[in-house]
Formats: structure tokens, C-alpha cells, sequence
């Protein structure tokens, strides 16, 4: 039987680093990456047969867990039908309409292959519809791997930020500005000063790449209020929380809070492909309008709205848009956050937690991160530490201290027990 170091060194001599996406070396938390050779309902096994409860869920899509006999279906019968025709198909219109059914700021979409794809569009539009340059973002949010969206803060609050990535020149990132996130008074002085030259503010409404920290309603709502009174574009980056942390994304969950509160364009991942390669990006049917092949900005792909991504997508929403969906995942996320946190205690370990439905986070600390740098202030060697007790014990979370977790509707309150316990063993020992 193959190993996973041996098949992590012969990754490593055809593929940069052995993986197609960073996190999936383990650098942030040391060891040997698992290659995983199956997965069902909460499992993944891998290459050498070890089972795993999956805490990471592909990061996110796999929120009806793994092969779900009704996605399965819907997927091997359109693969029969064709893979792909580069012609519009009525199942891109179905998907297109469950999304707008469920998420009302939302009126019409544009179906991509990424979440990188969907972000870098929604602010290229948001630049082509407003006339304007300037975008701004919050330091620990991640929006794919967009050039402009690649940035850390500037030497000072209104200065421009740097490149985060080799590769990309300083004038591509000159003009996106990196705030601190749930920073109120950085986000009034920069739409005091440059609010006219302002295109679009971008955020993760509950900040998944920074494991997990919520935007303050106060925040949200006044970012709101500065991009309606300056004519910039609020864009809410839903790839992690669409259909994650709600039916209707981290969005509804505000509405809620804040009377009459919509995006102006929302970008979508994830949990819509159902594991397939499918994002999108939605808003007004008025912004929309200057969208190729009606207006100037122009977007398109290959596999946009690839048959069988969508009917991989489409499964997944009806689904989870059926009665007590919601309900039942975010009671199941609450306990494990709980269980988590009561074996911390009793271990005497500090330990911050939290979840809105099936997306989860925890720190090692004593409160929860307000924003990236008290996330990045927080115990990482125990967190580090933790990951690889609870991986030893048959249980995966996400390998990096600045990552979400997430459960799936096939997790058993078993499953869910069995990580508690796996955790008061590894808080013990670690
Ligand atoms: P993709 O291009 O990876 O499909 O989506 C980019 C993206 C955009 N916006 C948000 C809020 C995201 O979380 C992501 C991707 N998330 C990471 C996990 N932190 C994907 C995992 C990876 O990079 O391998």
C-alpha cells in the first residue's frame, strides 16, 4: 500500500510542493500531508486506510457530507447527457433561479468556475459600473488569488498596500486600500478623504481566512451607510458563508440584525458547486447591465455553468433548502464548539469559540479575535500542536491556525461526541 509520505514525495517531484493548493502542504502546521483516497457522509479515508471524521468538507462545499445519494444521481445522470457544450443549457437558468429564489439582494447572477474567478469579476464590475478605481479591503480577508486582491496594508492608513505575492507590481495593488477589519474610524476616514474615488468595498462578512471572526454590526451597517452616500459598491464575499452559515448567507443573518441591510453585489462558492468546480457572482439587474455581452465590462469562461457542475449545484440547494435544514446543522455545529470548549476547560486550557450554522472556528485564547492580528496573536503552537493530536486520533480539522471548520449534515451526534472525547485526550497530552 502506498504511504502518504511516499506518494507526498512523488507529488512533490511533478507538482509544486506536492499539492494544487497551498494549505494542503500542512507548512503552517508541520507533518505530512494525507492523501485522501475516498470520502463518505462525514469520512474521508486515505491513502494508507486510516478514517477520518472530515472537519473540513472540501472547505466548505460538502456541507450534505460526502456522496449524498441525491447529488450523486444528479450528477452521473447529467455526465451520461454531456459534459460540457459551451452552449447555455436550461440547467444553468434552474441554478441561476434557486440562487436569486434564496438570497434577495440578488437579482440576477453570472455562473463562473471559482470563487477567485467570481471575486475578481464582482469587483471588476463594480470599478466598470461605478467609473471608479479605488477598492477597498480588510487585512485577513481572503478573496482568491486575484492580483489586486493579493495586498497587506500600507505603511499608513490611506497609503496604498503592498503585494502579498511575488509576481504581482506594486502598480496593480496601488490602487486597494487594506483597512483593519471592525475598525470603525478607519473605515469613516477613508471614505472622509477618498470616498468619491472609491469603486467598492470588499469583506467577508464573517471572516472565514481568519478562521473564524465576525464582521460587528455596527461595522457592517456603517459600511453600508458611507457606500450608499458616496456611490461606491458594497460587495459582500459569500464563497465561505453562502448557503453555509444560512440559506440565505452571512447577508440574512445581518438583515436580521440590521433593518432593510443588503449588499449591493454578493459573490458565491463553495457549498452552490457542491463540490464541483462553480461560483458566481450576483447583483442588481441595473449593475448587471454593463456585464458582457451587454454592457463594457467584460467576463467569461470555458466551463462557466458547466452542466455537470450545475447539476451537482442544483442537487445540493434543494437539499439544504428543505424544512429544519439549517436548524438541525447549526444545533449539531453549536455542540461540537461546546464540546470543544468544555474539554479546553477541563484541561485548563484557554479556548475561544463560535459558529453560525454549519462553519465553525476556535482559538486558543481567552476571547475571540476582533481581527487579523489577535487571531495571528493567538497560541499557535498549541493550536498547531491540537491539529495534529486530533489528526492521530481519526479526526481532520483545518491544517492552519487561520482557517474555518465545518460540518456537514451527515455528521452524527456520534461523530460529534467522538471529537469531543478525541479532544479532551489531545488537550491532556498536548
Ligand atoms: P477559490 O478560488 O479557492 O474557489 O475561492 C477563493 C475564495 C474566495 N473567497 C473566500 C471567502 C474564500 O474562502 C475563498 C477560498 N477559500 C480557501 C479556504 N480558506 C480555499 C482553500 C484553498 O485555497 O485551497
Amino acid at each position: 500500500m502506498t504511504t502518504n509520505q511516499a506518494l507526498f514525495e512523488r507529488a512533490q517531484r511533478v507538482i509544486p510542493g506536492g499539492v494544487n493548493s497551498p494549505v494542503r502542504a500542512f507548512r503552517a502546521v508541520g507533518g505530512t500531508p494525507r492523501f485522501i483516497a475516498r470520502a463518505h457522509g462525514a469520512y474521508m479515508w486515505d491513502a494508507e486506510g486510516t478514517r477520518f471524521i472530515d472537519y473540513i468538507g472540501s472547505w466548505g462545499p460538502m456541507i450534505l457530507g460526502h456522496g449524498h445519494p441525491a447529488v450523486l444521481e444528479a450528477v452521473q445522470k447529467a455526465a451520461l447527457d454531456g459534459f460540457s457544450f459551451g452552449a447555455p443549457t436550461e440547467r444553468e437558468v434552474e441554478l441561476a433561479e434557486e440562487i436569486i429564489k434564496h438570497v434577495p439582494s440578488v437579482e440576477q447572477v453570472r455562473l463562473v468556475s471559482s470563487g477567485t474567478e467570481a471575486g475578481m469579476s464582482a469587483i471588476r464590475l463594480a470599478r466598470g459600473a461605478t467609473g471608479r478605481s479605488k477598492i477597498v479591503k480588510f487585512e485577513g480577508c481572503y478573496h482568491g488569488h486575484a492580483d489586486a486582491l493579493l495586498v497587506k496594508a500600507g505603511s499608513g492608513l490611506a497609503t496604498f498596500g503592498h503585494p502579498t505575492s511575488a509576481g504581482v507590481p506594486p502598480e496593480v495593488v496601488q490602487h486597494t486600500l487594506v483597512l483593519e477589519y471592525n475598525n470603525l474610524a478607519q473605515i469613516e476616514e477613508v471614505f472622509a478623504t477618498q470616498g468619491h474615488e472609491i469603486a467598492c468595498v470588499m469583506i467577508e462578512p464573517i471572516a472565514g481566512n481568519m478562521n473564524f471572526v465576525r464582521a460587528q454590526v455596527p461595522f457592517v451597517q456603517r459600511i453600508g451607510e458611507l457606500c450608499t452616500q458616496h456611490g461606491a459598491l458594497f460587495v459582500f464575499d459569500e464563497v465561505m458563508t453562502g448557503f453555509r452559515v444560512a440559506l440565505g448567507g452571512a447577508q440574512s443573518v445581518y438583515a436580521k440584525l440590521i433593518p432593510g441591510f443588503k449588499p449591493d453585489i454578493s459573490v458565491f462558492g463553495k457549498v452552490i458547486g457542491g463540490g464541483m468546480p462553480l461560483a458566481a457572482f450576483g447583483t442588481s439587474r441595473k449593475i448587471m447591465q454593463h456585464l458582457a455581452p451587454l454592457g463594457p465590462v467584460y467576463q467569461a469562461g470555458t466551463l462557466s455553468g458547466n452542466p455537470v457542475a450545475t447539476a451537482c449545484g442544483l442537487a445540493t440547494l434543494k437539499e439544504i433548502a428543505k424544512p429544519g435544514f439549517y436548524e438541525a446543522l447549526g444545533a449539531k455545529t453549536q455542540s461540537l464548539v461546546a464540546g470543544l470548549s468544555a474539554a479546553a476547560k477541563a484541561a485548563g486550557v484557554p479556548f475561544a469559540g463560535d459558529s453560525e450554522g454549519g462553519m465553525f472556528g476556535f482559538f486558543f485564547a481567552s476571547e475571540l479575535p476582533q481581527n487579523y492580528n489577535v487571531v495571528m496573536a493567538t497560541d499557535k503552537e498549541r493550536f498547531n500542536r491540537f491539529f495534529h493530536g486530533m489528526l492521530d486520533r481519526g479526526v481532520y480539522l483545518a491544517p492552519a491556525l487561520y482557517e474555518a471548520g465545518f460540518v456537514s449534515a451527515a455528521h452524527s451526534a456520534d461523530d460529534i461526541a467522538a471529537t469531543v472525547a478525541a479532544a479532551r485526550e489531545a488537550l491532556r497530552s498536548a
